[in-house]
């Protein structure tokens, strides 16, 4: 075995020389990687014993792509291309050996060998799209002369990992491989290669597939329709199918050519730089400076959740789905019923689109034992309270799972707002007590915010940071204030909006704006869509505000076909003359002279006040990071990801601008807009969140 470098050796096994890459933590093509390629494809191929070549990883992955952390740096060492080239141009066979994910510029790597063989374990895909990218490696050029243009444009746009048993059926690996046996797999089919006098298969030479959907740019434009609404606003999508009709239209190397003009395009752009920043925030979000990665967990064998409405199904759902069994609790027959039949219900209709089996929603189901009593809890390792939003109610309940819940089981709320540590303080066990903030639909929103109490102990805290990745969620650590980190900021952005539709603005207005920003839906349309009756009290009301004022007109939102807008029978909305009218009577009576507001100044008022309150969030505590916030907010209300987060855009916007506006707004209206002593060292110091 002969050393390369410090990630790569050559050993030659008989006639074949097995190239192996060991850089942890996924083999990413590092300068130090590519370099080692490089220099063991040179030797084996210099060396008259080696007939053949493989290529194997140790490990848990095959190269699972360009070393992002590089990005943006000088490059040194040889480029991918020179690596992919000494491989593809061999005069001796080259067998990628794939085995767990072979992504991005690693499966680029793997498609410039002769032969792909995996396990069946192994998972092949281009994600760059996720990073703001395409693959800039040739992928774009080769995966559809392979897979052929519909599966390569599902895949580059989607980013998806296609399973190995998928990846051979569609000839995008040669052979699958004995589950761990992969090197004498690969080997041995090395040698089948030799024996056979099998061809050196160029993937650049393969032309059939492409020649196919030449002169018919309707697979194309199919395609974008059939996306438009997923991919509003990102650019890098559309790159990638710009690189399929290149690979269809034009020779391999223009193609190639073209790949790199809008590789180049989207790297050098700030939808590439926030998506990547995401990627990297998203993992930064589970570590937590005071709780080592080695913090002791608690085994979470069984759950109680109590309250089967929405909230409690939704999280039920969560713990059932990763075949986590789940105790849930009503205090009525009909209610503990009707939650199980939504649950129920949920499971089936996933089921109808083909992603679960009917046995999978049996097996769901089975793991979900209904009651009325809450001593059946008493077993449980985590128990989730998702009641009534009213403190009063929440204490009762904690005093309550006090006296029933098991010695170190984790007792979690779901509160939204309250603030944990009172609720905390009605039990002997503080330590056991921490929020659970999950986000509804609760079944399907990835964010889950994991509020600290003052006195939640560390293994607390490792066991819900770890139960969250356990149930597909994104656990954020944050501090206990009102709102904790996102509705918090929220709250800032909806005093704003109801302020705008008075002074000038009409709902349809706010909303198109923030909209286009990005958002999935304007906070008018999105009132509507909750319910505008939601906490309005008949028995109360009292004109006080234009919502409370719809309300009594009977307007409660889509549910009724009217609220801020007028809904068609397909839930079309459209603007609505009678609410204009409401609106403006409302402003008249208050002695508000309406105007005419920009767009602009909709959105620096919607947001640059959410930017000043998440620095006040910093400056608090209540949140680690600045890149915690923005993750908050990607994974809890949509903020476009190609912004990289409320943080990442201020900054990108700049945070002497924003500053600036504060002031301004500050003077003329008032101290909702008084900026934050955070931003204002910041600014001063001319630094970043980062250095708060
Ligand atoms: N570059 C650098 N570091 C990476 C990395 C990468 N590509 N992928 C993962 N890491 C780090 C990650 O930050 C974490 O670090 C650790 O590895 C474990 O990751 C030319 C231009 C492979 C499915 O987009 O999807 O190729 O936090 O926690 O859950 O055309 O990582 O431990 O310090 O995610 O087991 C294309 C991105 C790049 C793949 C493993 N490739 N990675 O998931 O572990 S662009 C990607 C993933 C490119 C070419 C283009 C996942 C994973 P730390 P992890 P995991």
């Amino acid at each position: 075995m002969a050393a390369i470098n410090a990630v790569t050796d050559l050993t030659v096994e008989g006639d074949v020389g097995v190239v192996t890459l060991n850089s942890p933590p996924v083999n990413a093509l590092s300068a130090v990687v590519r370099e080692g390629l490089k220099g063991a494809f040179d030797a084996a191929i210099a060396d008259p014993a080696v007939k053949a070549i493989v290529l194997i990883c140790d490990g848990k992955t095959f190269i699972a792509g360009a070393d992002i952390t590089e990005f943006g740096k000088a490059m040194t060492g040889p480029s991918l291309q020179d690596v992919q080239n000494a491989i593809e141009n061999s005069p001796k066979p080259v067998v990628a050996a794939i085995h767990g994910t072979a992504l991005g510029g690693g499966l680029e790597v793997a498609l410039v060998a002769h032969y792909r063989v995996a396990v069946p374990s192994a998972k092949a895909g281009l994600p760059e799209v996720n990073i703001g990218l395409l693959p800039g490696a040739g992928g774009t050029q080769r995966l559809p002369r392979i897979v052929g243009v519909e599966k390569a444009l599902e895949m580059v746009t989607s980013g998806q990992h296609v399973p190995a048993k998928a990846a051979h059926a569609m000839g995008l690996f040669d052979e699958l491989v004995e589950e761990g046996n992969l090197r004498a797999g690969a080997i041995a089919f090395a040698r089948k290669v030799l024996a056979e006098g099998r061809p050196l298969n160029k993937v650049r030479e393969l032309s059939d597939k492409v020649e196919a959907a030449r002169g018919k740019p309707e697979i194309f434009e199919a395609f974008r329709k059939a996306n438009a609404k997923k991919f509003r606003g990102f650019m890098a999508p559309e790159n990638n199918i710009k690189c399929i009709e290149a690979a269809v239209n034009l020779p391999f190397d223009e193609g190639l050519k073209e790949e790199r003009r809008l590789f180049m395009e989207l790297m050098t752009g700030s939808q590439s730089a926030a998506q990547r920043y995401v990627f990297f925030a998203e993992r930064q979000a589970a570590k937590i400076p005071d709780v080592p990665d080695d913090t002791p967990t608690i085994p979470i064998k069984k759950v109680g959740v109590i309250g089967a409405g929405t909230m409690g199904g939704g999280i039920s759902m969560n713990f059932l789905n990763a075949g986590i069994p789940v105790t849930i609790i009503e205090a009525k027959p009909e209610n503990l019923e009707r939650g199980v039949g939504v649950i129920r219900k949920n499971y089936e209709n996933t089921a109808k689109k083909g992603r679960l089996t009917q046995d999978d929603v049996e097996k769901r189901m089975g793991l979900l034992t209904p009651s009325m009593d809450m001593e059946a809890l008493a077993d449980c390792d985590l128990i989730i309270e998702a009641v009534f939003e009213l403190m009063e109610i929440k204490k009762e309940v904690f005093t309550k799972l006090d006296a029933i819940a098991k010695p170190g089981a984790i007792l979690a709320t779901n509160t939204s707002y309250l603030n944990i540590d009172e609720i905390a303080a009605t039990t002997k066990r503080p330590e056991s007590v921490i929020g659970l903030h999950f986000f509804s639909p609760a079944n399907v929103m990835r964010l889950l915010e994991i509020v600290r109490g003052d006195k939640t102990g560390k293994e607390v805290i490792a066991t819900a940071m770890k139960l969250s990745k356990t149930i597909g969620k994104i656990g954020v650590l944050v501090g206990v204030c009102h709102g904790f980190v996102g509705n918090r900021m929220l709250a800032q952005r909806q005093r704003e909006a109801q302020k705008l539709i008075l002074e000038g603005a009409m709902p349809w207005d706010v909303d198109r704006v923030l909209y286009d920003f990005g958002l999935p839906m304007g906070p008018f349309a999105m009132s509507d869509l909750a319910g505008l009756d939601i906490g309005w009290d008949p028995a109360k009301t009292s004109s006080s505000t234009v919502r409370e004022v719809l309300c009594e007109m009977d307007r409660r939102g889509q549910k009724n076909g009217k609220g801020f807008y007028d809904y068609d029978e397909n839930r079309n909305a459209s603007p609505s003359p009678v609410v204009e009218e409401v609106i403006r009577d409302f402003a008249e009576k208050r002695q508000i002279q309406r105007r005419e507001i920009s767009d602009q100044e909709i959105l620096e008022r919607c947001l640059y006040p959410m930017v000043n309150e998440g620095a006040k969030i910093l400056e608090e505590g209540k949140a680690i990071r600045a890149s915690d916030i923005d993750i908050v907010w990607i994974n809890g209300y949509g903020w476009p990801v190609y912004r990289g987060g409320p943080m990442f855009w201020g900054e990108l916007v700049g945070l002497d601008k924003i500053l600036a506006k504060m002031r301004e707004f500050h003077a003329t209206l008032g101290d909702d807009f008084k900026p934050s002593a955070l931003l204002e060292r910041l600014v001063a110091e001319g630094k970043g969140f980062k250095d708060a």
